[in-house]
Parts: structure tokens; sequence; C-alpha cells
């Protein structure tokens, strides 16, 4: 994107919001204080009912204990308050375990509050995940994205959603969703880890609508702020960042948390960039359920903490001047109640059914089957039908025109894809993949992104919640490195939320040897990783037809994929085939034969596939070559016949042999297959050594067309 709104200038120091007799009036009538201390009081009862039938506690019986506590005790009043300002329906949260409290004021039941701690089928996970991990799909109003464990993985994600946002409004024309905000919530430790700063560049280079709050308890775990940042005052040490509007204050003090939080969504919802505000806060509780804050925490700071109680100072706030003694006593009354029957219906639930724990790791699409929120619709993806038969005659093209024109295409027919990553705007990406795309589909579909990969896939996920296509692209598949928690968060967030919400993105990733050159960082195959990684579907197409039709399968599907491009197809044209047309589609876990024989099969995938046929051609029609195509899902039933029928089995791959995704291939033969094998299944792949970079030592490590030959012909003479 070039063309930003002006920076905000430099605020210097952050400030505490100032206040006039009229700002005090106007404030007393946008804020719901009854609402709020509804919210902040049930989240006390639920944590009070938690924190004394904990697994610590005697005499209650298993079935209601909570297995895993946070409390949100001392959080809670000042989410209440931000919560009954998150109201436009395309709002997005991305919030952390101590957000509970904001969710029940966002719509979270208090039979599903109570239900997922206990671990009860239903609710937000369905028992799989920790019951305050939440989520809040919700299609007529504010989403609460799937929470992770990890923390700082909640940020980028924001962000890709304050993006998506933009895109809405923006390149779609779709005004719902002008004023909507991101608001991501974190602990004061959070702002160290790479997924804060990530999202901060993000935020602030694109001046997106997005509201960092943070809630500054003052210890992370056992370890204190000023480990997390120098001073420990996050929002100071921002104060000079540009594009950013930084507020800091008590979090404990409901009028002051109030003007602060409405200065800042305003400024969010108003176009004017993004905001970070730290409130500070009390931990009125010990970090976890396990956890007892012996060695770490003295009595007297327990102690001075609980004086700083904000549970008191509302009541005090309301009562009487916006409450009545009567309606406080009222307003407890209803929330005992209501915390009962929440309780007790919660309780009434059955536990999780095990026969279903590993449904919906991938999506599911057969009739009647609940959809889930994020990615194309069904509606929407039943409008892109494909078909597998390719055209005849189509030119002869290279890998890397291939991939071009499928996401040309695609841009085309499909609004809501975007084209992003590391260069592949104005450069047309380092391997000129995307090259001329930008020009031809503008800067807001087709974008260069900031140099961090955890960025690049958190925003993806984001962006695929809300609705869109992301094609992200990491530039060498070493490189997405740093963003391995996003994109296994990315391939469990259908399981662990139990179908409520899905991320499919895709993630196109050059890798593998070059033409003539390899290095340990540019050359890096490893897409064993990925098919161990749950969730995910993983292309190594061999050629440019067959990239065409999964790539064009990945980005009208409902599963988020690995699109491996080759680095000798992408530098020759190895991989050169005709273009099998512009609907063409290839569908996961279909292996290709690309040549039939009698004796041996082999099995490979990527470019070694072209060894291993130039190989072959030794042997006449002994050699059964099967491209594989995808390793996940990967097509057992074409290895077991082939090998059924030809008794031997050679595997073939780049990636190294020490658990390689040849050994997955060889166990499954030799249990499956094992009566009509004729000599032991072989492999023959990288031994266990990075990829080098002068030429007669890549040669030495990978395999070589004479040593595929030679093990041909020692198993077929074995
Ligand atoms: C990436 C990662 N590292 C470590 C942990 C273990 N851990 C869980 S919570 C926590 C402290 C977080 O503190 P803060 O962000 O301030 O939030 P608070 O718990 O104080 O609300 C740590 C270290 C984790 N969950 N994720």
């Amino acid at each position: 994107m070039t063309s930003l709104p002006p920076p905000v200038p430099r605020g210097g120091r952050s400030r505490s919001a100032s206040k006039t007799p009229k700002a005090d009036a106007a404030l007393a009538l946008r804020f719901d204080w009854r609402n709020i201390a509804y919210h902040t009081l049930v989240s006390r009862a639920l944590d009070d009912i938690e924190e004394t039938t904990n697994k610590n506690r005697a005499n209650v019986p298993r079935e209601h204990v909570v297995l895993y506590q946070f409390s949100a005790r001392g959080h809670d009043v000042a989410q209440a308050i931000l919560g009954s300002l998150i109201t436009h329906p395309h709002d997005g949260v991305s919030a952390y375990y101590r957000s509970r409290p904001l969710l029940i004021s966002l719509g979270l039941t208090i039979e599903d509050a109570f239900a997922s701690p206990l671990g009860r089928s239903g609710g937000f996970s369905d028992g799989r995940d920790i019951g305050v991990v939440c989520n809040l799909p919700n299609r007529d109003g504010p989403v609460v994205m799937p929470m992770s464990g990890d923390v700082g993985s909640q940020y980028t994600p924001c962000a890709g959603w304050a993006q998506a946002i933009r895109y809405y409004a923006d390149v779609l024309g779709d005004d719902s969703w002008d004023g909507a905000i991101g608001l991501v919530l974190g602990g004061e430790a959070s702002v160290a880890t790479n997924g804060f700063w990530s999202a901060l560049t993000i935020a602030t280079t694109l001046s997106l609508p997005m509201l960092f709050y943070v809630e500054d308890n003052g210890l992370g775990i056992s370890v204190r702020g000023d480990m997390q940042t120098p001073g420990g005052d996050i929002a100071r040490n921002l104060a000079s960042f540009a594009n950013l509007l930084t507020r800091e204050g008590d979090g404990c003090d409901p009028e002051a948390s109030a003007a602060l939080l409405a200065e800042c969504v305003d400024h969010v919802r108003s176009g004017k960039g993004p905001a970070l505000v730290r409130l500070t806060v009390p931990r009125l509780c010990s970090h976890s359920g396990p956890d007892n804050q012996r060695g770490y925490r003295t009595d007297a700071e327990i102690n001075a903490d609980a004086q700083r109680d904000p549970l008191p100072r509302l009541r005090q706030f309301l009562v009487p001047s916006r409450l009545s003694e009567q309606e406080w006593a009222e307003l407890e009354a209803e929330v005992a109640r209501d915390v009962q029957a929440g309780l007790q219906a919660a309780r009434a639930r059955p536990e999780p059914d095990p026969a279903s724990v590993s449904r919906w790791v991938y999506a599911d699409d057969s009739p009647g089957s609940p959809e889930a929120f994020g990615g194309l619709s069904r509606a929407e993806r039943a409008t892109l039908d494909g078909t597998t038969e390719p055209v005849e005659g189509g030119d002869v093209v290279r890998f890397a025109e291939a991939v071009r024109r499928t996401l040309r295409r695609e841009l085309e027919v499909n609004k809501k894809v975007l084209v992003f990553g590391e260069d592949v705007g104005r450069k047309g990406g380092v391997h000129l993949v995307t090259e001329g795309l930008q020009k031809q589909f503008s800067d807001r579909r087709v974008f260069d992104t900031s140099l961090s990969e955890e960025g690049i896939i958190g925003r993806s996920v984001g962006m695929a919640i809300a609705g869109l296509m992301p094609v992200a692209e990491i530039q060498f598949r070493k490189y997405a490195d740093p963003a391995a928690e996003q994109l296994n968060n990315c391939g469990t967030l259908r399981w662990r939320t139990a179908n409520r919400f899905a991320s499919p993105i895709v993630v196109r990733m050059p890798g593998g040897f070059g033409k003539d050159v390899g290095d340990p960082w540019h050359s890096l195959s490893d897409e064993v990783r990925f098919a161990h990684a749950y969730g995910w579907q993983v292309a190594m197409p061999s050629n440019a037809a067959d990239a065409v039709g999964l790539l064009r399968s990945a980005m009208r599907g409902a599963n988020p994929t690995i699109f491996f491009e080759h680095r000798s197809l992408l530098m020759t044209s190895d991989g050169s085939a005709r273009y099998p047309g512009d609907d063409y589609v290839i569908p996961f876990g279909a292996a290709n034969v690309l040549r039939a024989g009698t004796d041996i099969t082999v099995v490979s995938w990527g470019a070694l596939v072209h060894r291993c046929a130039a190989a072959a051609d030794t042997f006449g029609n002994r050699v059964e070559l099967i491209d594989l195509r995808t390793i996940a899902p990967w097509d057992r039933n074409a290895v077991l016949e082939s090998v059924r029928k030809t008794g031997r089995c050679l595997i073939a791959h780049e990636d190294n042999l020490t658990a390689g995704f040849g050994a997955e291939i060889a166990a499954t033969v030799a249990k499956d297959a094992f009566w009509q094998l004729d000599a032991p299944v072989d492999r023959v792949a990288v031994e266990d050594v990075p990829m080098p970079y002068h030429p007669v030592l890549l040669d030495a490590v990978l395999p070589s067309v004479e040593l595929i030959a030679a093990r041909i012909e020692a198993l077929l003479t074995a």
C-alpha cells in the first residue's frame, strides 16, 4: 500500500485524558454503568466459584472440577468498560486467557463460560481447549477470534483483521465495515514478544484501525514488568512512535479508565490510525490454578494489591450517585441467580464424546455439516467451480509462469483474493513469480509486507477469519521459521474450536536446491514438518500443470495449504508443461502415475521426480513412477496398489532421510503390502546434511540420477 493517511504527529510523552465538566457529562451518558457492573460481577462470581472448586480442593466431585483455572480478578472492571465500547458489528477482537470479562460483556453466555473450563461438550471448544482460551463467532456483532495459549500470538491476527476492515471498506466498497476496529488485549509481558512488535509495525506503517490494550499487572507469571520493557512502561516507551496514539492510566479507576478507553476507541474508529493504551491493574490471584505465588510475591505485596481491587471502587463510583443501595443489591441478587442457573446448566451438560475427537482437523463439506466462521463461504466457493479436465493444446509454460497465471486468474474471478509477501508487490517477488500483478490489480490487492514472517502469516490468519482469501509468500522455505507459531496455530484453529472457526490461507513457499546452487538458507526442503503439523494440506508439485491445478484447488478450498514452489523448477524448464486452462483443478491426495511399470514402484514428489524419471529411462517398462503431488493428504491407495503389483518400492526425496516423509510411506508399505513385497522397501534421500553452497558439495548430497538408478537396480536384483 502506498497511499497512507498522513502520519499522526509524534506525540511526546503519553498522558492521561484531560477532563472537563462537559466531557464528564457526555461520558456519563455514553456508558451503561449498570451493565458494566453486571458483567464485572458475573466475572467475579465465575472466578469465585472456579477458585473454590479447583482441583486442589478435597470433596469436590471430579465432574465439578475445573482442570485449569485462570482468574481475571482485578482485570475485570476495565475490561467490562472496554467491552461496552466494542459495538460495531465488524469489530474484531484478539484476546488472551485473562480476557473472559471482555467476552462476557460481548455476549459469552454464563453457561458456556462455565462449561468450557469444566471441559463439557459444546461451547467454544467442545472440551478440546483450556476453558479460558475462548472465542466468539458472531455473524451480527463483534467477533472474538480464537485465542491461543502462546503469549504474543494474539497480536498479528488482529492486524490482519484490521487490514481486512480496510479492504472490505476501501477495496470491496462495503461500507458496513466503515468505523470497525481491531482490538487486541495483552498483558505487559506480552509486549516483549515478536508478535507484539510485528503487529505494531504493521498497524503503524499501514495506519490500521487497531487498538492495542495492554493490561499491566506488573507480573508475567513471576517476572516483573521492567524485564519486558525498560522501566516497565510500554506506553511511555512508545510515546514517540510515529503513527501511534499512546495513553495510559489507572485501570482501577472506573471513570478515568472510561475516559481513556473512549478516547482511544474514538481515535481508532475515526480512521486516525492505531492507538495503544496501557492500564495498570492488580492481579488479585495467582497466575493460574497451579501457581501459589510463593517465592516471588510477599504477603505485603499481595495485600497491597488487594487494596487496589477495582470492584469496591466501581461500587463506590456508582452508589449512590448512579445506582441506589437497593439497585446495587438487586443487581447482586440478579447476578447470583444468573450465575447459579448458568452453573447448573453447564454441569448438566455431558462430557465431550471421545468418538468425535478426531473430527474437524480438516473441513467437512458433507451435506448438513455446520459451516465454520472464516474463509470463503460454501456459497462463494460454489460459484468458483473448476474442472479436473485440462484444456487441449495449451501453450507450454514454465513453472513460474503457471503460478503467475493462476494467481492472476484467481485475482480476477475472486475479489477476496489478496497476494502479498516480502518484495511481492513492486518487484514482483525475488523469484519474479508475481511480476506485473501489482500493476494490474493495485497495491491494495498485491502488496509488499514488512519483513516479518510472523506478521505475514498471523495477518493472513486474521484476514481469513474475516472472510478473505490471503495468499502469502514466504520468500524462502527456511524463512518460515519465524512464523512457526502462527503456522501451527493456523493449522489447529478449526479443530480447537470444534469447527466454530477456520482460517484457510495459502502459503506459497519456494525452497529446495536451485540450478547448480544451494546453501543452508535458500535451499531447505523439510516439507515433512508441515505434513507433521495438524490441519495443513501440503502440495509439492513437480510441473507447471500440477502447479496450476493444485494452487487453484487450494485458493478455492476450505483448508490451509502450504504450496511448495521448488527453486530448481522456478529456475529451469524442468517443470515446463502445457497450460491446463484457467479453471483447471487437481484434488489434494491424488497421485499421478507418470509411467506404468511392472517390477518396481518409485515414489517421489517435487523436483526429484525429474531425476527419478531420468533414472527410470534405463529400465524400459520395469519402473512404475508415482508423483505424489501432495504429501498431506497423500495417496496411500495409489502407492499400495502399485507396490502390490510390482512387489518392490523405492522412495526418493530431497528432505532428510531420518524421519523424512519417505519413512511414513515405507512404514505404510511395509505393513499394508508386506505379503506382496519381493524386496525390502528402500529410500534414497539427503543423508541428514544441510544443503551446501559449492556445486561439488551440492552434488555430493543430492540424490543423483545415477544413484537413484543404482538403487533401483539393487532392488530389482535383490
Ligand atoms: C510463547 C509463550 N511463552 C511462555 C508462555 C508461558 N506463560 C504463560 S502466561 C506467561 C506470562 C504472561 O504474562 P502477561 O502477558 O503479563 O499476562 P498476565 O498473565 O500477567 O495477564 C507465560 C510466561 C506462553 N504461554 N507462551
